[in-house]
Order: C-alpha cells, then sequence, then structure tokens
C-alpha cells in the first residue's frame, strides 16, 4: 500500500505510551465515564469487539484531548460455563484456562490501540472481586429481596445434573448424555426484582439518550398487555375466612366469557389453599393433594394432568350471583396473573379437559358463537370454542355483542360495580439466580439442621471455590463432591452444617461491574460512597443490542437497589436519575461477513474456494461461476468470519478502525469487507504527507483573527473551523463517527487544493486541527505526524486541548449589495461572499428580501446589470 508503514509506527506508539502514558490536558475539571461492555474471556476477539472497543476509545480519547478526566476502564466476565467445559473436553482447569485467555486478549487490545485503563481492571472470577458479589448478594438476602424456592430446572437423568437452556439442544436432549431432559423442580435462589418491576418500567421515561427500540424491548419485557383482572367475592358456610381472603381476583383475558364460568380454580401455592381457610371436612384431602405434588418429579407433566381437587370454598359470581366452587389444580400456575382463574370450559381447552376429566360439570355452558353460522348448522359443542365471536342468549344484555366489544363493556361494568379492573400485567418474573455448577461465585448460604438458612458472616467472605474438583464425575454440581468444602460449622450454633453448593448466574457478576470500576481495589467495601457518586451514572455504554433486555434491567435493578441502601448518592448533575446507571446508551449494530454460496446447490463456500483478485467479481475456482454473495452474522457454518488479528497485520490498525468507523454508522449493520482499507490507508498518508510538508517550522499565534486574514486565508480557516464544529457534534452529541471521517477528508481536501501558503497561520491551524481530530480514530499515525508537527518531540498529541471553534469564523463571509431599480438605489441586502460572482443567485437574493415584494413582484424585468463583483445589481423593469 501507499507509502506509510503502518506496523512500524503502531509498534513504536504503542510502545511508547505503555511506557510513558500520555498526561491528559485536564482542563473541564470535569469527569467523564466512558463504558464499553466488557468481555467473555474466550480466548480470542472478533470483528464485534474491534468494532465496539473503537467506538468506546474513540469517545474516550476526545474526552480527554476536550480536557475531561476521563474513566475508560476494561475487564473481563470470567465466570461461566466454557471455561468448565474446557474443563472437562481438555482437562485444563478454568482458572487457567481464563487466566490464559485473559493475557491474550489484552494483548490483541493493546494491538488495537485501544487506550485502557488498566489500573482499574476488574476480573468476575478473581476472589478479590466476587467476594464483594456475595457481599452484595448478602445485602440483598437481608433487605428480603433473596430468597429460595422450588422451580424447574432442565434435568439430565442420565448424569444426574441440572442443565442451562443452553445445554440442552432443539429436540430437547441433553448435550453431553444425549438423554431426554426433565423438567424438574428444585429449590432455586431467586432476587425478587418484581419488587422493582414499577420503577423499571415508569424510569425509563428518565432515559433520554437511549434508543427507543431498547426501552421498548425493555418494556415489553417487563409488561404485557393490559388484560383484565376480575375480583370475585368468595364465601363460604363453613369457614371464617379473614378479610383479605374475602375476595379472590382471578386474571382473565376473556372478560366476555363471564357469563360463562361454571367453577374457579386456583394454584396449589395459592394463600386460599391453607388449612385454616378450608373447611375441615375438605382439608385434609386437598392438603395431601398438594403435597403429592411437590414430589412430582416433571413437573410439565404435573401442569399437564387434569387432577385437581375441590376445596370446600365458593366464590359469588359477580353477574349472575350463582355460587361458583372452587377447585385447586397444578394447570393453573402460582406466579402468573393472580395464580387464580375463572374456569369457562365451554371456551378455554384446560378448563374444558379439567371439567371433562374430574366430572364436575352436569352441562357446559357456551356464551360465545361464531359469527357467520349458516341457518340451520349446528355448531359442534364437541369441544371448547376458543375463538372470539359473537356473544348469545345466554349473555344476558350483551347478546348479539361481539367479543372485541364485550371486552370493552364488560370491562366497564366491573370497574363500574367494583368487581374488576383493567390492569397492568407484570411479565417480568424474579430472577432465578442459582446455578447448579462450579464456575460462578458461591452462594455465601449455610445451611444448617438446627438453624435452617444462615448467611455466611461477612468478615468471612470470600466463600472461596475450591480448586481441586473432579470436573468429570456425575451427580449434580462438581462442588456437591468437594465434602471437606461443603461440610462447615452453622456461624450460629457452632453445628455441623452445609455450604450451599450453587454458584451465581453470571449476571449477577455483570449487575455491578460499572460501580467497582470506580473504586477497584477497595479492600472494605464493594466500592467506597464518594468515588462512586463521583463517577455515576455512566456518561456513555457501549455495546451489542443483543444486551438490551436481561443485562440492562438486571444492572438497572442492582443499581436502584444500592442507591436506596445507600451504597453511593447522586451528584448534583444526576438529580432525579433515579439511580439509573447509564446515561447515554449507545447500542452497535451487528459486524456481519462476506459470505458465499454455490449458485446451484446453495452450499456454503470455503475461503479457498473463492477467488478474489478482482473483489468486484469473484468466481468460483472450480468452475469460474459467478458465487452468490451476501453479508451475514458472521459463523463457522459460513465460513465468513474474520479474524482481526490478520486484518490488523495485512492493512494496520488505524486503516481498519477507521474502516470500521467509516462503513456504517455505530448502530447499524455493518457489512464488512477490507476491500476499500486501502481508501484509508491513502487518506492517512495524504495526512501525514501534509504534516510532513510543513514540518515544526512555525508556531500558530494564540489567537487567530479572521478579519486580518486575507481571502484565501479566512476561506481556509472557515472550512477548518466549520469541520471543527460537525466533528466535535459528531463524537459528542451524534455519535455519527462515519459523518466526522467523511467531513475530514474534505478538509484534507480542502488543505490539499488550497493555494494558502504553507507558511501561514491559518495554514498550520488547518492541518494541527486535522492531525488532533483525526487523533481520536487514528491515534498511531497522529501521533506520528504530531511528532512532525511539534517543536516539542516529547510532547504527546494527546496532551493536546481537543481545537476549539472560533465562532466568529463560522459566522458566513458576507458582503453588502445595493439593488436598484431602473439605476435608481432601492434597498441593500447582505449575500454570502462566495456566491457574489454568480448573477442568477444575487437576483434571487434581491427578490426573496423583504422589499423585492414591493420593487420586483409582478414586475416585467427584461434585463438585469450586476457590477461592482455582486456589490451593486440594477434591475430594468417595464
Ligand atoms: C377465562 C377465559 C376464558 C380464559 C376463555 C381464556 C379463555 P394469556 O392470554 O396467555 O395471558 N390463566 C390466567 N392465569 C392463569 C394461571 N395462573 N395459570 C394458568 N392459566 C391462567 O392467558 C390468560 C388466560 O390464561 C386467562 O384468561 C386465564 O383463562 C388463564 F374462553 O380466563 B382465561
Ligand atoms: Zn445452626
Amino acid at each position: 500500500a501507499a507509502g506509510l508503514d503502518f506496523a512500524q509506527i503502531e509498534q513504536k506508539w504503542q510502545k511508547r505510551w505503555t511506557e510513558n502514558p500520555p498526561i491528559s490536558p485536564l482542563t473541564t475539571g470535569k469527569s467523564y465515564y466512558c463504558l464499553s461492555m466488557f468481555p467473555y474471556p474466550s480466548g480470542m476477539l472478533h470483528m464485534g469487539h474491534v468494532r465496539v472497543y473503537t467506538i468506546s476509545d474513540t469517545v474516550s480519547r476526545f474526552r480527554k484531548m476536550a480536557g475531561y478526566n476521563v474513566v475508560h476502564p476494561m475487564g473481563w466476565d470470567a465466570f461461566g460455563l466454557p471455561a468448565e467445559n474446557a474443563a472437562i473436553e481438555r482437562n485444563i482447569h478454568p482458572a487457567q484456562w481464563t487466566h490464559d485467555n485473559i493475557a491474550a486478549m489484552k494483548a490483541q487490545l493493546t494491538g488495537l490501540s485501544i487506550d485502557l485503563d488498566w489500573s482499574r481492571e476488574v476480573t468476575t472470577c478473581d476472589p478479590n472481586y466476587y467476594k464483594w458479589t456475595q457481599y452484595l448478594f448478602l445485602q440483598f438476602y437481608k433487605a428480603g429481596l433473596a430468597y429460595q424456592k422450588e422451580a424447574v430446572v432442565n434435568w439430565d437423568p442420565i448424569d444426574q445434573t441440572v442443565l442451562a437452556n443452553e445445554q440442552v439442544d432443539a429436540e430437547g436432549k441433553s448435550w453431553r448424555s444425549g438423554a431426554l431432559v426433565e423438567r424438574k423442580k428444585l429449590r432455586q435462589w431467586f432476587f425478587k426484582i418484581t419488587d422493582f418491576a414499577e420503577d423499571l418500567l415508569n424510569d425509563l421515561d428518565v432515559l433520554k439518550h437511549w434508543p427507543d427500540r431498547v426501552k421498548q424491548m425493555q418494556r415489553n419485557w417487563i409488561v404485557e398487555i393490559l388484560s383484565d383482572v376480575l375480583v370475585l367475592n368468595t364465601f363460604t358456610k363453613d369457614a371464617e375466612l379473614p378479610e383479605e381472603m374475602k375476595e379472590l381476583e382471578v386474571f382473565t383475558s376473556r372478560p366476555d366469557t363471564l357469563y360463562g364460568v361454571q367453577y374457579l380454580v386456583v394454584a396449589p401455592e395459592h394463600p386460599l389453599v391453607s388449612p385454616s381457610h378450608l373447611p375441615q371436612e375438605h382439608a385434609e384431602k386437598v392438603l395431601s393433594f398438594t403435597e403429592s405434588l411437590k414430589k412430582v418429579q416433571n413437573m410439565e407433566d404435573a401442569e399437564n394432568s387434569k387432577q385437581g381437587v375441590f376445596t370446600g370454598l365458593h366464590a359469588n359470581h359477580p353477574l349472575t350471583g350463582e355460587q361458583l366452587p372452587i377447585y385447586v389444580a397444578p394447570y393453573v400456575i402460582s406466579d402468573y396473573g393472580t395464580g387464580a382463574v375463572m374456569a369457562v370450559p365451554g371456551h378455554d381447552k384446560r378448563d374444558w379437559e379439567f371439567a371433562k376429566a374430574n366430572n364436575v360439570l352436569k352441562e357446559i355452558k357456551f356464551v360465545v358463537d361464531p359469527v357467520v353460522t349458516e341457518e340451520g348448522q349446528a355448531i359442534d359443542r364437541g369441544q371448547p370454542y376458543t375463538a372470539h365471536g359473537v356473544l348469545n342468549s345466554a349473555s344476558g344484555k350483551y347478546q348479539g355483542m361481539r367479543s372485541e366489544d364485550a371486552i370493552a363493556a364488560l370491562t366497564a361494568e366491573a370497574q363500574a360495580n367494583k368487581f374488576g379492573e383493567p390492569a397492568v400485567q407484570y411479565r417480568l418474573r424474579d430472577w432465578l439466580l442459582s446455578r447448579q455448577r462450579y464456575w460462578g461465585a458461591p452462594i455465601p448460604i449455610i445451611h444448617c439442621p438446627t438453624c435452617n438458612i444462615v448467611p455466611v458472616p461477612e468478615k468471612d467472605l470470600p466463600v472461596e471455590l475450591p480448586l481441586d474438583v473432579n470436573f468429570k464425575g456425575k451427580g449434580g454440581s462438581p462442588l456437591q463432591q468437594v465434602q471437606d468444602w461443603v461440610n462447615c460449622k452453622c456461624p450460629k450454633c457452632n453445628g455441623p452444617a452445609k455450604r450451599d453448593t450453587d454458584t451465581m448466574d453470571t449476571f449477577v457478576d455483570s449487575s455491578w461491574y460499572y460501580m467497582r470500576y470506580t473504586d477497584p481495589h477497595n479492600q472494605n467495601l464493594p466500592f467506597d460512597y464518594d468515588k462512586a457518586t463521583e463517577r455515576l451514572p455512566v456518561d456513555i455504554y457501549i455495546g451489542g443490542v443483543e444486551h438490551a433486555i436481561l443485562h440492562l434491567l438486571y444492572s438497572r435493578f442492582f443499581s436502584k437497589f444500592l442507591l436506596k441502601k445507600g451504597f453511593f448518592g447522586e451528584k448534583p448533575e444526576a438529580t432525579g436519575n433515579r439511580g439509573e446507571p447509564f446515561k447515554i446508551l449507545l447500542t452497535q449494530g451487528m459486524v456481519q461477513g462476506q459470505t458465499f454460496k454455490d449458485p446451484k446447490t446453495h452450499r456454503f463456500l470455503k475461503p479457498e474456494e473463492v477467488d478474489l483478485t478482482d473483489p468486484a467479481n469473484p468466481k468460483m475456482i472450480a468452475n469460474g461461476e459467478t458465487p452468490l454473495m451476501s453479508y451475514e452474522k458472521m459463523s463457522k457454518s459460513k465460513y465468513n468470519g474474520t479474524d482481526p488479528e490478520t486484518v490488523t497485520n495485512r492493512h494496520g490498525v488505524d486503516p481498519t478502525r477507521l474502516h470500521m468507523l467509516y462503513k456504517a454508522p455505530p448502530s447499524e449493520v455493518l457489512e464488512w469487507d477490507d476491500i476499500s482499507i486501502v481508501g484509508m490507508q491513502r487518506w492517512l498518508s495524504k495526512i501525514y504527507k501534509l504534516a510532513s510538508s510543513i514540518g515544526a517550522t512555525s508556531v500558530i499565534p494564540t489567537t487567530l483573527d479572521v478579519s486580518k486574514m486575507d481571502r484565501e486565508e479566512s476561506k481556509i480557516y472557515r472550512f477548518t473551523n466549520v469541520t471543527i464544529n460537525q466533528v466535535t457534534d459528531a463524537l459528542s452529541v451524534s455519535f455519527g463517527f462515519n459523518t466526522a471521517i467523511s467531513d475530514l477528508i474534505k478538509l484534507s481536501n480542502f488543505i490539499g487544493s488550497s493555494s494558502v501558503k504553507p507558511e501561514t497561520p491559518a495554514y498550520r491551524h488547518a492541518v494541527e486541527s486535522l492531525v488532533k481530530m483525526l487523533a481520536p480514530m487514528a491515534p498511531n499515525v497522529a501521533e506520528e505526524s504530531w511528532e512532525i508537527l511539534s517543536k516539542d518531540k516529547q510532547s504527546s498529541i494527546f496532551s493536546q486541548q481537543w481545537p476549539s471553534v472560533d465562532q466568529k469564523a463560522l459566522i458566513a463571509d458576507e458582503i453588502k449589495c445595493v439593488v436598484q431599480v431602473n439605476g435608481k438605489t432601492r434597498y441593500t441586502i447582505q449575500i454570502p461572499a462566495d456566491t457574489a460572482s454568480n448573477q442568477a443567485q444575487v437576483e434571487e437574493y434581491a427578490k426573496q428580501a423583504p422589499q423585492g415584494e414591493k420593487w420586483l413582484a409582478g414586475k416585467d424585468i427584461h434585463r438585469t446589470i450586476m457590477a461592482k463583483g455582486g456589490k451593486l445589481i440594477n434591475f430594468l423593469v417595464k
């Protein structure tokens, strides 16, 4: 490629920056927290990483030059399944595997010239980090926000172990044993994130600088469509129900079927199902039924079963007053809706099956009919009619109404008569955080036969992972087999007890890492109050849209909780922020790879099967035919992956970074090919040449005065200022890095074709500003060029102040133009200087001016004469 030896320049500067980090100008006294999502240490950066870290590096370097005290940290989301798999498959300890990968990726990041604050590095699998993850778990526990309950898990019956969803294949089989995975109930730990559902929903409105799409995804995750919750009155002759039990809330999406309700069903876990509430003669039977369900191995079977028993309780139908029996059955799920349903066997399949199986009804009611029934054609009553339709004579005054209208009408009636209301249905479930796996932060809980659940005292944290474990053993988590770790003393009664052998979901680790970065070496607390308050919220968070839901939601939950608990405060600028952790969210689009397919067989072609000598005209090597070409998500099976190191070795780091930023705006898909990187290489060489051509001979006066410049100088000075204005906006507000680059290309072209003498301050100002603005995106070539431009050879471009805009130079250069009509001066106008030679344009300005209406509108202009270089224009009218 043309000119520069990129590899040599990169090595030179990466070495110097490491030995002697440039000192930022720090002129604003303000802090800026630039965060990119920390990677999983898989061992290799991929192109998506290159994109996200190039963006955050650009923002961070720009902010430093603009005088901010910037934090741009990096760390490792280092717990998780792949490390454990490596242990099983390759006999290498997860800790070793992880640390080797971190070392490799750290070198790769440095190789990409990403300027990171390594003194703040955090690694989630380091006991110094997970000690505080455990500490935070205990804070949630003490606040009643971490609790245990039974939950359904994927169970491998051969390996006797719990599987993550990702370990179950599409056919529902275990990735390891191949056994058909069962769904089994086990005691699991949960975070009560649902307590924060309302705040997590409403506070999305605080997030003015988040993409609407992400906010909508969060909204949809937290809350579902408005449905109707109807409240029905329960009553019983035999038992005295406490006040709060006298109303039974059912959740229904079909209020139009209200007249068809024939009984009610509650979930086995419903509070109504308690011996003290049930009539004596039923209590025993109900309890032995609910007990029997706890022993069920496969929950799906129970949910699908039609089993159930009568509770002995009744409720009044809110419209007909009819007494409806209340049943308990596992087909009603406890944590969905209100855990109780109004059963409409005529229109709901599950209710129908339950009624038939338990023989609970003499006759099934039908209240909704299909809209079009041909005369005389009988409706099939051998099955429930589940679709919307038209209400029949069984629905009283609603007869003839369509379901859609009846839903609204019955909801209104329920509201008016206070037996029901439309409600927000939270979709959000509590967060199941325990994992039956080794490579995670142990849950700091001890189970004692006498004291039950005992939190590990804070002074005993961290509960360290034992290193000597057998990964290939069968039956539960490897931790369960480490007897001398599992067996411990109860901190309360000192008796023999056992540690909880579950570890935490890795999303727990990543829900607070950005807080730890504010004070990563704190030995006494997760982070210091003042340090966190000073830095939070994060100013900009950059990462993949695949984390738009869970990671961001969990982080918001942690941040809100910790603010509430006083772990940090809100600095004055953050008032009203309501503990939101991330001010600006920039979700970067996917990097897609160039994909080739055989046009006949649609088989993916390997790189060695395609001839790319003429990149615009690919050929299949086998037969010379043109392959099908598309851009698709990079994957091994499509042979369309690109390895960052190969790209940077071939084309240079700076050209790769620029190409990445230039090809698409950050949030859009980037179709990666390296055909045009050569354009970036040439441009960088051109900038280097511009710098070389003026060297370090002259110095820019501290103030440049546009009014004292000659015409050409003022032109280049204005152009430079307009560019500074646009590029500054792109790097601080719009994040349109692609337009910033095209503005800089225009500036370099303008300089290249300008007739201004290189010795003039205006010319030097243009070149220096160009190089400074290039620096955040192409740091190596900018620094190399700066070494030439600067008299002080020790000074780094990253210690320079970001170019400021001279407002005077932004005002367009204008001249006064006298307008005459038939030789008589009538008015004057201001016109842009660079249009003064364009007669048609000046005529337009004159006509459009306010006085043009009076003097020129409707007149028959037969000739126009322009004189004095646009300073006078004479209209000859009849
Ligand atoms: C009466 C009815 C009549 C229903 C009808 C359906 C059809 P979606 O739309 O998926 O949210 N339901 C409510 N809570 C339940 C629970 N905890 N466990 C099991 N089922 C439950 O489902 C809402 C419907 O699912 C509700 O509307 C309720 O049955 C049932 F012709 O109420 B429906
Ligand atoms: Zn005890």
